[in-house]
Protein backbone atom coordinates (compact mmCIF):
# COMPACT_ATOMS: atom_id res chain seq x y z
CA UNK A 1 0.00 0.00 0.00
CA UNK A 2 0.71 3.73 -0.05
CA UNK A 3 0.81 6.41 2.10
CA UNK A 4 -0.33 9.86 2.30
CA UNK A 5 0.60 12.49 4.22
CA UNK A 6 -2.68 14.90 5.11
CA UNK A 7 -2.48 18.19 6.00
CA UNK A 8 -4.07 19.10 9.17
CA UNK A 9 -4.63 21.97 12.02
CA UNK A 10 -4.65 21.58 15.50
CA UNK A 11 -8.51 21.22 17.28
CA UNK A 12 -8.05 22.40 21.18
CA UNK A 13 -10.72 20.10 22.53
CA UNK A 14 -9.32 16.67 22.32
CA UNK A 15 -8.54 16.46 26.67
CA UNK A 16 -9.24 13.10 27.43
CA UNK A 17 -11.43 13.15 30.48
CA UNK A 18 -11.87 10.40 33.03
CA UNK A 19 -12.13 7.50 30.34
CA UNK A 20 -11.17 8.63 26.80
CA UNK A 21 -11.95 11.81 24.56
CA UNK A 22 -16.02 11.82 24.68
CA UNK A 23 -18.03 14.28 22.62
CA UNK A 24 -21.15 14.11 20.82
CA UNK A 25 -20.80 12.23 17.39
CA UNK A 26 -20.94 15.48 15.17
CA UNK A 27 -18.20 17.06 17.32
CA UNK A 28 -16.26 13.72 15.80
CA UNK A 29 -18.03 14.11 12.77
CA UNK A 30 -16.07 17.66 11.93
CA UNK A 31 -13.14 18.15 9.13
CA UNK A 32 -10.58 15.78 10.09
CA UNK A 33 -11.64 15.73 14.36
CA UNK A 34 -11.27 11.75 14.11
CA UNK A 35 -8.46 11.85 12.23
CA UNK A 36 -6.09 14.18 14.53
CA UNK A 37 -7.07 12.19 17.57
CA UNK A 38 -6.01 9.31 15.94
CA UNK A 39 -3.14 10.49 14.78
CA UNK A 40 -2.65 11.98 18.17
CA UNK A 41 -3.05 8.45 19.64
CA UNK A 42 -0.16 6.89 17.48
CA UNK A 43 1.94 9.63 17.74
CA UNK A 44 2.09 9.84 21.71
CA UNK A 45 2.23 5.97 22.08
CA UNK A 46 4.33 5.10 24.38
CA UNK A 47 7.92 3.47 23.61
CA UNK A 48 8.56 1.61 21.16
CA UNK A 49 5.96 3.66 19.64
CA UNK A 50 3.81 2.46 16.62
CA UNK A 51 6.48 0.79 14.66
CA UNK A 52 5.81 -2.98 14.11
CA UNK A 53 3.71 -2.90 17.21
CA UNK A 54 0.20 -5.00 17.74
CA UNK A 55 -2.46 -3.04 18.56
CA UNK A 56 -6.43 -4.31 19.64
CA UNK A 57 -9.45 -2.70 18.07
CA UNK A 58 -13.26 -2.86 19.17
CA UNK A 59 -16.16 -0.70 20.62
CA UNK A 60 -19.35 -1.51 22.02
CA UNK A 61 -21.35 -1.06 18.78
CA UNK A 62 -22.13 2.34 18.70
CA UNK A 63 -22.97 4.26 16.00
CA UNK A 64 -19.97 5.96 13.78
CA UNK A 65 -18.22 3.16 15.62
CA UNK A 66 -16.88 1.11 12.27
CA UNK A 67 -16.64 4.34 10.52
CA UNK A 68 -14.05 4.77 12.96
CA UNK A 69 -12.11 1.80 12.95
CA UNK A 70 -11.51 1.60 9.21
CA UNK A 71 -9.50 5.38 9.81
CA UNK A 72 -7.56 3.77 12.75
CA UNK A 73 -6.56 0.52 10.79
CA UNK A 74 -5.71 3.06 8.01
CA UNK A 75 -3.69 5.76 10.16
CA UNK A 76 -2.33 2.81 12.44
CA UNK A 77 -0.63 0.66 9.01
CA UNK A 78 0.81 4.39 7.90
CA UNK A 79 2.08 4.85 11.27
CA UNK A 80 3.92 1.21 11.04
CA UNK A 81 1.15 -1.00 13.19
CA UNK A 82 2.28 -4.35 12.19
CA UNK A 83 -0.50 -6.21 13.39
CA UNK A 84 -4.04 -5.26 14.17
CA UNK A 85 -6.87 -7.75 15.96
CA UNK A 86 -10.36 -6.27 15.29
CA UNK A 87 -13.38 -8.25 17.10
CA UNK A 88 -15.94 -9.28 14.70
CA UNK A 89 -18.15 -6.51 13.28
CA UNK A 90 -16.05 -4.48 15.67
CA UNK A 91 -17.62 -5.47 18.56
CA UNK A 92 -15.58 -5.86 21.70
CA UNK A 93 -16.91 -5.13 25.44
CA UNK A 94 -14.48 -3.25 27.57
CA UNK A 95 -13.15 -5.78 30.09
CA UNK A 96 -12.99 -8.31 26.57
CA UNK A 97 -10.45 -5.69 24.86
CA UNK A 98 -8.53 -5.52 27.76
CA UNK A 99 -8.05 -9.57 28.28
CA UNK A 100 -6.76 -9.70 24.48
CA UNK A 101 -4.77 -6.75 25.03
CA UNK A 102 -3.29 -9.04 27.66
CA UNK A 103 -3.86 -12.19 26.34
CA UNK A 104 -1.82 -11.21 22.48
CA UNK A 105 0.89 -9.40 24.31
CA UNK A 106 -0.47 -6.10 22.58
CA UNK A 107 1.40 -3.17 22.86
CA UNK A 108 -2.06 -1.48 23.50
CA UNK A 109 -5.43 -1.43 22.22
CA UNK A 110 -8.22 1.45 21.08
CA UNK A 111 -11.64 1.34 22.24
CA UNK A 112 -14.87 3.11 20.44
CA UNK A 113 -17.14 3.26 22.75
CA UNK A 114 -18.85 6.24 25.06
CA UNK A 115 -19.70 3.77 27.70
CA UNK A 116 -22.87 4.05 29.21
CA UNK A 117 -23.98 7.42 27.30
CA UNK A 118 -26.56 7.36 24.78
CA UNK A 119 -25.70 6.51 21.17
CA UNK A 120 -27.28 7.35 17.96
CA UNK A 121 -25.80 10.62 15.50
CA UNK A 122 -27.06 12.74 17.96
CA UNK A 123 -25.18 11.60 20.66
CA UNK A 124 -21.99 10.69 21.82
CA UNK A 125 -18.92 8.66 21.22
CA UNK A 126 -15.34 8.07 22.44
CA UNK A 127 -12.25 6.79 21.52
CA UNK A 128 -10.11 5.52 24.45
CA UNK A 129 -6.24 4.48 24.83
CA UNK A 130 -5.42 1.53 26.51
CA UNK A 131 -1.86 0.64 27.28
CA UNK A 132 0.28 -2.75 27.24
CA UNK A 133 -1.49 -3.55 30.40
CA UNK A 134 -5.04 -3.95 29.18
CA UNK A 135 -5.60 -0.90 31.17
CA UNK A 136 -6.52 3.20 30.31
CA UNK A 137 -3.86 4.80 29.79
CA UNK A 138 -2.06 6.72 32.99
CA UNK A 139 -2.48 10.43 32.85
CA UNK A 140 0.94 10.92 31.41
CA UNK A 141 0.39 8.72 28.67
CA UNK A 142 -3.63 10.92 28.08
CA UNK A 143 -1.66 14.09 28.78
CA UNK A 144 0.99 13.20 25.63
CA UNK A 145 -2.30 12.59 23.23
CA UNK A 146 -3.78 15.92 24.18
CA UNK A 147 0.46 18.28 23.64
CA UNK A 148 0.17 15.92 20.23
CA UNK A 149 -3.18 17.50 19.27
CA UNK A 150 -2.72 20.46 20.31
CA UNK A 151 0.63 20.98 17.81
CA UNK A 152 -1.01 18.43 14.92
CA UNK A 153 -0.12 19.37 11.25
CA UNK A 154 0.10 16.33 9.29
CA UNK A 155 -1.58 12.28 9.44
CA UNK A 156 -0.62 9.95 7.79
CA UNK A 157 -2.73 7.32 5.69
CA UNK A 158 -3.14 4.17 3.49
CA UNK A 159 -4.65 4.23 1.03
CA UNK A 160 -6.39 0.50 1.68
CA UNK A 161 -9.76 -0.62 0.74
CA UNK A 162 -12.09 -0.43 3.83
CA UNK A 163 -11.85 -3.92 5.62
CA UNK A 164 -14.72 -6.45 6.20
CA UNK A 165 -15.16 -6.49 9.86
CA UNK A 166 -17.52 -9.34 9.68
CA UNK A 167 -15.59 -12.00 8.42
CA UNK A 168 -13.10 -14.09 10.82
CA UNK A 169 -9.54 -14.44 9.88
CA UNK A 170 -6.56 -12.29 8.39
CA UNK A 171 -6.14 -9.71 6.13
CA UNK A 172 -2.49 -9.23 4.70
CA UNK A 173 -1.22 -6.10 3.27
CA UNK A 174 2.92 -7.12 2.68
CA UNK A 175 3.96 -7.84 6.15
CA UNK A 176 0.93 -6.03 7.84
CA UNK A 177 -2.13 -8.38 9.33
CA UNK A 178 -5.35 -7.41 10.27
CA UNK A 179 -6.91 -10.03 12.12
CA UNK A 180 -10.38 -10.23 13.17
CA UNK A 181 -11.79 -12.85 16.14
CA UNK A 182 -14.46 -14.15 17.64
CA UNK A 183 -15.59 -11.39 20.02
CA UNK A 184 -16.84 -13.59 22.23
CA UNK A 185 -14.59 -16.60 22.54
CA UNK A 186 -11.63 -15.76 24.67
CA UNK A 187 -13.62 -13.69 27.60
CA UNK A 188 -16.06 -17.28 28.10
CA UNK A 189 -12.81 -18.95 28.16
CA UNK A 190 -11.34 -16.33 30.90
CA UNK A 191 -14.73 -16.81 33.00
CA UNK A 192 -14.87 -20.64 33.00
CA UNK A 193 -10.92 -20.57 34.66
CA UNK A 194 -12.30 -18.01 37.33
CA UNK A 195 -15.43 -18.98 38.36
CA UNK A 196 -16.65 -22.29 39.36
CA UNK A 197 -19.19 -23.03 36.93
CA UNK A 198 -19.63 -26.41 37.49
CA UNK A 199 -21.26 -25.01 41.34
CA UNK A 200 -23.63 -22.83 39.62
CA UNK A 201 -24.44 -25.24 37.12
CA UNK A 202 -25.21 -27.51 40.24
CA UNK A 203 -27.26 -24.89 42.02
CA UNK A 204 -29.42 -24.11 39.41
CA UNK A 205 -30.26 -27.61 38.79
CA UNK A 206 -30.90 -28.25 42.66
CA UNK A 207 -33.03 -24.78 42.21
CA UNK A 208 -35.25 -25.09 39.40
CA UNK A 209 -37.74 -22.19 40.64
CA UNK A 210 -34.64 -19.89 40.84
CA UNK A 211 -35.06 -17.15 38.58
CA UNK A 212 -32.35 -15.10 36.72
CA UNK A 213 -32.78 -12.03 34.39
CA UNK A 214 -30.06 -10.40 32.37
CA UNK A 215 -30.69 -6.91 31.06
CA UNK A 216 -28.10 -6.12 28.50
CA UNK A 217 -29.37 -2.68 27.85
CA UNK A 218 -29.04 -3.13 24.22
CA UNK A 219 -25.27 -2.47 24.76
CA UNK A 220 -22.09 -4.32 24.12
CA UNK A 221 -22.55 -7.47 26.70
CA UNK A 222 -25.74 -8.74 24.52
CA UNK A 223 -24.04 -11.72 22.85
CA UNK A 224 -21.79 -12.29 25.65
CA UNK A 225 -24.68 -13.06 28.02
CA UNK A 226 -26.12 -14.87 25.28
CA UNK A 227 -23.53 -17.28 25.44
CA UNK A 228 -23.08 -17.25 29.66
CA UNK A 229 -26.68 -17.63 30.99
CA UNK A 230 -27.96 -19.23 27.96
CA UNK A 231 -25.34 -21.46 26.27
CA UNK A 232 -23.15 -22.56 28.60
CA UNK A 233 -25.04 -22.23 31.95
CA UNK A 234 -28.45 -23.54 30.21
CA UNK A 235 -30.84 -21.30 31.94
CA UNK A 236 -33.98 -20.55 29.55
CA UNK A 237 -33.93 -18.03 27.11
CA UNK A 238 -36.44 -15.66 28.90
CA UNK A 239 -33.57 -15.15 31.15
CA UNK A 240 -32.36 -12.56 28.76
CA UNK A 241 -33.40 -9.40 27.67
CA UNK A 242 -32.32 -6.54 25.26
CA UNK A 243 -29.45 -8.59 24.33
CA UNK A 244 -28.90 -7.61 21.01
CA UNK A 245 -26.40 -4.82 20.32
CA UNK A 246 -27.77 -1.82 18.78
CA UNK A 247 -26.23 1.31 17.33
CA UNK A 248 -28.54 3.72 18.99
CA UNK A 249 -29.00 1.30 22.35
CA UNK A 250 -33.22 1.55 21.56
CA UNK A 251 -32.74 5.19 22.24
CA UNK A 252 -32.16 4.78 25.84
CA UNK A 253 -28.60 5.36 28.30
CA UNK A 254 -26.95 2.23 28.51
CA UNK A 255 -26.84 2.74 31.95
CA UNK A 256 -27.17 -0.22 35.33
CA UNK A 257 -28.76 2.14 37.50
CA UNK A 258 -31.92 2.56 39.11
CA UNK A 259 -33.44 5.16 37.17
CA UNK A 260 -31.52 4.19 33.50
CA UNK A 261 -32.31 0.68 33.79
CA UNK A 262 -35.88 0.80 34.48
CA UNK A 263 -37.08 -1.77 32.40
CA UNK A 264 -34.55 -4.38 34.60
CA UNK A 265 -36.33 -2.77 37.72
CA UNK A 266 -40.10 -3.40 36.85
CA UNK A 267 -39.16 -6.40 35.51
CA UNK A 268 -37.58 -7.89 38.46
CA UNK A 269 -40.56 -6.34 40.67
CA UNK A 270 -43.41 -7.17 38.44
CA UNK A 271 -42.00 -11.31 37.70
CA UNK A 272 -40.61 -11.61 41.06
CA UNK A 273 -36.93 -12.25 39.89
CA UNK A 274 -34.68 -13.55 42.17
CA UNK A 275 -31.39 -12.34 40.31
CA UNK A 276 -31.65 -9.63 37.97
CA UNK A 277 -28.73 -7.65 36.66
CA UNK A 278 -27.59 -5.40 34.08
CA UNK A 279 -24.29 -4.10 32.64
CA UNK A 280 -23.49 -0.33 30.32
CA UNK A 281 -23.07 0.20 26.88
CA UNK A 282 -19.30 -0.88 26.71
CA UNK A 283 -19.67 -3.85 29.34
CA UNK A 284 -17.75 -2.61 32.05
CA UNK A 285 -20.52 -1.57 34.65
CA UNK A 286 -22.52 -3.55 36.22
CA UNK A 287 -26.22 -3.58 38.54
CA UNK A 288 -27.20 -6.43 40.74
CA UNK A 289 -31.01 -6.54 42.44
CA UNK A 290 -33.56 -8.44 43.80
CA UNK A 291 -37.10 -8.18 43.94
CA UNK A 292 -36.80 -7.38 47.49
CA UNK A 293 -32.99 -5.96 47.48
CA UNK A 294 -31.40 -3.41 45.39
CA UNK A 295 -27.13 -4.16 46.28
CA UNK A 296 -25.62 -1.37 46.22
CA UNK A 297 -22.05 -0.98 43.93
CA UNK A 298 -20.11 0.07 46.99
CA UNK A 299 -21.31 -3.11 49.10
CA UNK A 300 -21.26 -5.48 46.49
CA UNK A 301 -17.45 -5.51 45.54
CA UNK A 302 -17.33 -5.70 49.44
CA UNK A 303 -18.90 -8.57 49.58
CA UNK A 304 -17.54 -10.63 46.62
CA UNK A 305 -14.31 -9.63 48.30
CA UNK A 306 -15.15 -10.99 51.71
CA UNK A 307 -16.40 -14.07 49.71
CA UNK A 308 -13.56 -14.36 46.84
CA UNK A 309 -11.22 -16.60 48.51
CA UNK A 310 -13.62 -19.17 49.95
CA UNK A 311 -16.39 -19.22 47.08
CA UNK A 312 -13.91 -18.10 43.35
CA UNK A 313 -11.31 -20.59 42.41
CA UNK A 314 -9.44 -17.80 41.07
CA UNK A 315 -8.92 -16.57 44.55
CA UNK A 316 -8.42 -19.52 46.03
CA UNK A 317 -5.57 -20.02 43.71
CA UNK A 318 -4.11 -16.25 44.13
CA UNK A 319 -5.24 -15.16 47.69
CA UNK A 320 -6.38 -11.49 48.26
CA UNK A 321 -3.19 -9.47 47.60
CA UNK A 322 -5.01 -6.68 48.34
CA UNK A 323 -8.28 -4.10 48.06
CA UNK A 324 -9.32 -1.01 46.58
CA UNK A 325 -12.35 1.63 46.04
CA UNK A 326 -12.04 5.19 44.35
CA UNK A 327 -12.48 7.76 46.93
CA UNK A 328 -15.96 8.64 46.29
CA UNK A 329 -16.79 4.29 47.07
CA UNK A 330 -18.10 3.84 50.84
CA UNK A 331 -15.31 2.30 53.27
CA UNK A 332 -17.83 -0.93 52.85
CA UNK A 333 -14.79 -2.84 51.75
CA UNK A 334 -12.27 -1.14 54.06
CA UNK A 335 -13.93 -3.23 56.81
CA UNK A 336 -13.39 -6.22 54.86
CA UNK A 337 -10.25 -5.31 54.24
CA UNK A 338 -10.11 -5.28 58.01
CA UNK A 339 -11.24 -8.55 58.65
CA UNK A 340 -9.04 -10.41 56.29
CA UNK A 341 -6.25 -8.03 57.51
CA UNK A 342 -5.60 -7.00 53.50
CA UNK A 343 -4.61 -3.56 52.74
CA UNK A 344 -7.25 -1.49 51.54
CA UNK A 345 -6.15 1.61 49.02
CA UNK A 346 -8.38 4.66 48.18
CA UNK A 347 -7.66 6.09 44.78
CA UNK A 348 -9.12 8.66 42.50
CA UNK A 349 -12.31 8.19 40.52
CA UNK A 350 -10.93 6.50 37.74
CA UNK A 351 -10.36 2.76 36.54
CA UNK A 352 -6.62 3.82 35.47
CA UNK A 353 -5.45 4.28 38.90
CA UNK A 354 -6.18 0.68 39.81
CA UNK A 355 -3.69 -0.32 37.04
CA UNK A 356 -0.09 0.17 38.62
CA UNK A 357 -1.16 -1.23 41.90
CA UNK A 358 -2.59 -4.82 40.55
CA UNK A 359 0.77 -4.45 37.83
CA UNK A 360 2.74 -4.66 41.19
CA UNK A 361 0.89 -7.47 42.87
CA UNK A 362 -0.65 -5.40 45.20
CA UNK A 363 -4.56 -5.64 44.20
CA UNK A 364 -7.30 -8.29 43.72
CA UNK A 365 -10.47 -6.77 43.97
CA UNK A 366 -11.32 -3.60 43.76
CA UNK A 367 -14.63 -1.51 43.13
CA UNK A 368 -15.80 1.92 42.51
CA UNK A 369 -19.56 3.54 43.89
CA UNK A 370 -20.84 4.36 39.85
CA UNK A 371 -21.41 0.59 39.40
CA UNK A 372 -17.65 -0.88 38.21
CA UNK A 373 -16.61 -3.74 40.23
CA UNK A 374 -13.17 -5.89 39.11
CA UNK A 375 -10.25 -7.82 39.97
CA UNK A 376 -6.95 -8.43 38.63
CA UNK A 377 -7.80 -10.66 35.95
CA UNK A 378 -8.00 -7.63 33.53
CA UNK A 379 -7.29 -3.86 34.11
CA UNK A 380 -10.55 -2.82 33.16
CA UNK A 381 -13.74 -3.14 35.60
CA UNK A 382 -15.91 -6.03 34.32
CA UNK A 383 -19.77 -5.85 34.29
CA UNK A 384 -20.16 -9.48 33.35
CA UNK A 385 -17.38 -10.70 35.56
CA UNK A 386 -19.22 -8.82 38.60
CA UNK A 387 -22.67 -10.76 37.46
CA UNK A 388 -20.50 -13.88 37.41
CA UNK A 389 -19.20 -13.36 40.66
CA UNK A 390 -22.37 -12.99 42.51
CA UNK A 391 -23.90 -16.08 41.04
CA UNK A 392 -20.71 -18.09 42.47
CA UNK A 393 -21.25 -16.52 45.46
CA UNK A 394 -25.00 -17.39 45.43
CA UNK A 395 -24.25 -21.04 44.80
CA UNK A 396 -21.67 -21.29 47.37
CA UNK A 397 -23.79 -20.34 50.17
CA UNK A 398 -26.36 -22.25 49.21
CA UNK A 399 -24.31 -25.61 48.70
CA UNK A 400 -24.33 -26.17 52.34
CA UNK A 401 -27.94 -24.77 53.13
CA UNK A 402 -31.32 -26.09 53.86
CA UNK A 403 -33.47 -22.94 53.11
CA UNK A 404 -32.88 -20.78 49.95
CA UNK A 405 -30.26 -18.08 50.80
CA UNK A 406 -31.42 -14.85 48.95
CA UNK A 407 -28.88 -11.46 47.73
CA UNK A 408 -31.29 -9.71 50.69
CA UNK A 409 -30.17 -12.50 53.03
CA UNK A 410 -26.57 -12.27 52.03
CA UNK A 411 -26.51 -8.52 52.39
CA UNK A 412 -28.09 -8.76 56.31
CA UNK A 413 -25.30 -11.37 56.96
CA UNK A 414 -23.22 -9.09 55.91
CA UNK A 415 -24.22 -6.10 57.60
CA UNK A 416 -24.94 -7.97 60.81
CA UNK A 417 -21.00 -8.90 60.35
CA UNK A 418 -19.53 -5.77 59.89
CA UNK A 419 -21.92 -2.94 59.92
CA UNK A 420 -23.36 -0.95 57.38
CA UNK A 421 -22.19 1.84 55.51
CA UNK A 422 -25.10 3.78 53.98
CA UNK A 423 -24.48 5.34 50.93
CA UNK A 424 -26.12 7.23 48.19
CA UNK A 425 -25.27 9.60 45.40
CA UNK A 426 -26.92 12.20 43.50
CA UNK A 427 -26.13 13.14 39.87
CA UNK A 428 -27.14 16.73 38.73
CA UNK A 429 -27.08 16.02 35.25
CA UNK A 430 -26.68 18.65 32.11
CA UNK A 431 -26.19 21.74 34.55
CA UNK A 432 -25.20 25.03 32.88
CA UNK A 433 -21.78 24.62 33.00
CA UNK A 434 -20.69 28.19 35.06
CA UNK A 435 -22.98 27.67 37.41
CA UNK A 436 -21.44 24.04 38.40
CA UNK A 437 -18.12 25.43 38.18
CA UNK A 438 -18.95 28.56 40.43
CA UNK A 439 -20.51 26.14 42.83
CA UNK A 440 -17.41 23.77 43.48
CA UNK A 441 -15.05 26.45 43.10
CA UNK A 442 -17.00 28.50 46.28
CA UNK A 443 -17.15 25.08 47.94
CA UNK A 444 -13.59 24.25 47.95
CA UNK A 445 -13.00 27.92 49.26
CA UNK A 446 -14.77 26.93 52.06
CA UNK A 447 -12.82 23.72 52.65
CA UNK A 448 -10.09 25.44 53.14
CA UNK A 449 -11.75 28.79 54.96
CA UNK A 450 -12.79 27.49 58.00
CA UNK A 451 -15.05 24.97 57.48
CA UNK A 452 -13.18 22.22 59.64
CA UNK A 453 -14.24 22.56 63.26
CA UNK A 454 -17.96 23.61 62.34
CA UNK A 455 -20.84 21.88 63.54
CA UNK A 456 -24.42 21.04 62.16
CA UNK A 457 -27.47 20.17 63.75
CA UNK A 458 -27.20 20.65 66.86
CA UNK A 459 -23.37 19.88 66.99
CA UNK A 460 -24.88 15.96 65.89
CA UNK A 461 -21.86 16.50 62.81
CA UNK A 462 -18.60 18.33 63.10
CA UNK A 463 -15.85 18.76 60.22
CA UNK A 464 -13.03 17.03 61.20
CA UNK A 465 -11.34 17.46 57.72
CA UNK A 466 -12.56 19.34 53.88
CA UNK A 467 -10.13 18.64 51.40
CA UNK A 468 -9.55 18.62 47.63
CA UNK A 469 -8.30 14.75 47.10
CA UNK A 470 -4.74 14.42 46.27
CA UNK A 471 -3.83 10.77 45.22
CA UNK A 472 0.00 9.96 45.17
CA UNK A 473 0.49 6.63 43.35
CA UNK A 474 2.00 4.16 45.54
CA UNK A 475 4.14 2.48 42.54
CA UNK A 476 5.47 5.58 40.57
CA UNK A 477 4.75 7.93 43.03
CA UNK A 478 3.24 10.56 40.43
CA UNK A 479 0.54 12.73 41.78
CA UNK A 480 -3.00 13.80 40.88
CA UNK A 481 -4.75 16.63 42.27
CA UNK A 482 -7.93 18.23 42.36
CA UNK A 483 -9.75 14.55 42.23
CA UNK A 484 -12.73 15.93 44.40
CA UNK A 485 -14.12 17.72 47.68
CA UNK A 486 -13.82 15.59 50.75
CA UNK A 487 -15.70 16.51 54.10
CA UNK A 488 -15.34 14.43 57.25
CA UNK A 489 -17.29 14.56 60.00
CA UNK A 490 -15.82 13.60 63.56
CA UNK A 491 -18.40 10.25 63.33
CA UNK A 492 -16.46 9.14 60.29
CA UNK A 493 -19.68 10.60 57.92
CA UNK A 494 -18.65 11.66 54.59
CA UNK A 495 -20.16 14.29 52.21
CA UNK A 496 -18.11 14.64 48.82
CA UNK A 497 -18.76 16.74 45.66
CA UNK A 498 -17.12 16.08 42.34
CA UNK A 499 -17.94 17.35 38.89
CA UNK A 500 -17.88 14.48 36.01
CA UNK A 501 -15.53 13.88 33.55
CA UNK A 502 -17.23 11.71 31.19
CA UNK A 503 -20.15 14.23 30.44
CA UNK A 504 -19.99 15.49 26.79
CA UNK A 505 -22.37 18.59 27.51
CA UNK A 506 -22.89 21.54 29.90
CA UNK A 507 -21.94 19.93 33.51
CA UNK A 508 -22.68 17.21 35.99
CA UNK A 509 -22.25 17.79 39.54
CA UNK A 510 -22.03 14.75 41.88
CA UNK A 511 -22.69 14.12 45.52
CA UNK A 512 -22.04 11.43 47.35
CA UNK A 513 -22.98 10.93 50.94
CA UNK A 514 -22.19 8.19 53.52
CA UNK A 515 -22.49 7.31 57.10
CA UNK A 516 -21.64 4.31 58.74
CA UNK A 517 -24.07 1.96 61.13
CA UNK A 518 -24.38 -0.37 63.81
CA UNK A 519 -26.81 -0.70 65.85
CA UNK A 520 -28.98 -3.89 65.44
CA UNK A 521 -32.00 -2.44 64.47
CA UNK A 522 -31.24 0.42 62.14
CA UNK A 523 -29.37 -1.65 59.66
CA UNK A 524 -31.86 -2.75 57.60
CA UNK A 525 -33.74 1.02 57.67
CA UNK A 526 -33.99 3.05 54.03
CA UNK A 527 -30.86 4.33 52.73
CA UNK A 528 -32.22 8.12 51.87
CA UNK A 529 -34.28 7.91 55.45
CA UNK A 530 -30.72 7.06 57.03
CA UNK A 531 -28.71 9.60 55.07
CA UNK A 532 -31.44 12.55 55.30
CA UNK A 533 -29.34 14.63 58.10
CA UNK A 534 -25.98 14.66 55.71
CA UNK A 535 -27.72 14.96 52.44
CA UNK A 536 -29.56 18.44 54.16
CA UNK A 537 -26.04 19.45 55.45
CA UNK A 538 -24.59 18.99 51.80
CA UNK A 539 -27.25 21.14 50.06
CA UNK A 540 -26.97 23.65 52.63
CA UNK A 541 -23.28 24.13 52.68
CA UNK A 542 -22.73 24.14 48.51
CA UNK A 543 -25.83 26.35 47.86
CA UNK A 544 -26.55 24.07 44.76
CA UNK A 545 -29.93 25.13 44.27
CA UNK A 546 -28.59 29.05 44.58
CA UNK A 547 -26.07 28.42 41.60
CA UNK A 548 -27.62 26.15 39.45
CA UNK A 549 -31.08 26.38 39.78
CA UNK A 550 -31.19 22.21 40.63
CA UNK A 551 -33.74 21.56 43.55
CA UNK A 552 -33.97 17.38 42.37
CA UNK A 553 -31.13 15.12 41.22
CA UNK A 554 -31.74 13.68 37.68
CA UNK A 555 -30.25 10.20 39.08
CA UNK A 556 -30.31 9.04 42.81
CA UNK A 557 -28.33 5.84 43.64
C1 LIG B 1 -17.79 8.19 35.86
C2 LIG B 1 -17.76 7.47 37.19
C3 LIG B 1 -16.41 6.80 37.39
C4 LIG B 1 -16.13 5.86 36.20
C5 LIG B 1 -16.23 6.63 34.90
C6 LIG B 1 -16.08 5.73 33.69
O1 LIG B 1 -16.83 9.22 35.84
O2 LIG B 1 -18.04 8.35 38.25
O3 LIG B 1 -16.40 6.12 38.62
O4 LIG B 1 -14.84 5.30 36.33
O5 LIG B 1 -17.50 7.27 34.80
O6 LIG B 1 -17.10 4.78 33.66
P1 LIG B 1 -17.21 10.75 36.09
O7 LIG B 1 -15.93 11.52 35.88
O8 LIG B 1 -18.28 11.08 35.10
O9 LIG B 1 -17.73 10.83 37.48
V1 LIG B 1 -17.61 4.04 32.25
O10 LIG B 1 -18.47 2.78 32.51
O11 LIG B 1 -16.86 4.82 31.22
O12 LIG B 1 -16.40 3.38 31.52
CO1 LIG C 1 -18.70 1.63 30.77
Amino acid sequence: FSTEVIATSPYTDQKPGTSGLRKKVRVFMQDNYTENFVQAIFTAMPAPGPKDSVVVVGGDGRYYMKHVIQKIIKIGLANGVKKFIVGQDGILSTPAASNIIRKAQANGGILLTASHNPGGIDNDFGIKYNTSNGGPAPESVTDSIFEASKVISEYKITDIPDIDFNKIGSVHFGDHTIEIIDSISDYLDMVKEIFDFNLIKSFLKAHPDFTLLFDGLNGVTGGYGRRIFIEELGLPLSSIDQCVPMEDFGGEHPDPNLTYAHKLVKNVNEKKIDFGAASDGDGDRNMIISNDWFVNPSDSVAVIADYAKHAIPYFKKTGIRGLARSMPTSASIDRVAEYHKVKVYEVPTGWKFFGNLMDAGQLSICGEESFGTGSDHVREKDGLWAVIAWLNILAYVNSNSQSFISIKDIMETHYDKYGRNFFSRYDYEEVDSNGANKMYSDLKAKCYGGLVGTSFLNGAFTVISAEDFEYTDPIDHSVSKNQGLRIIFSDGSRIIVRLSGTGSSGATVRFYFEMFENRTEKLMIDTQVALKPLIEIALEISKLKEYTGRDEPTVIT
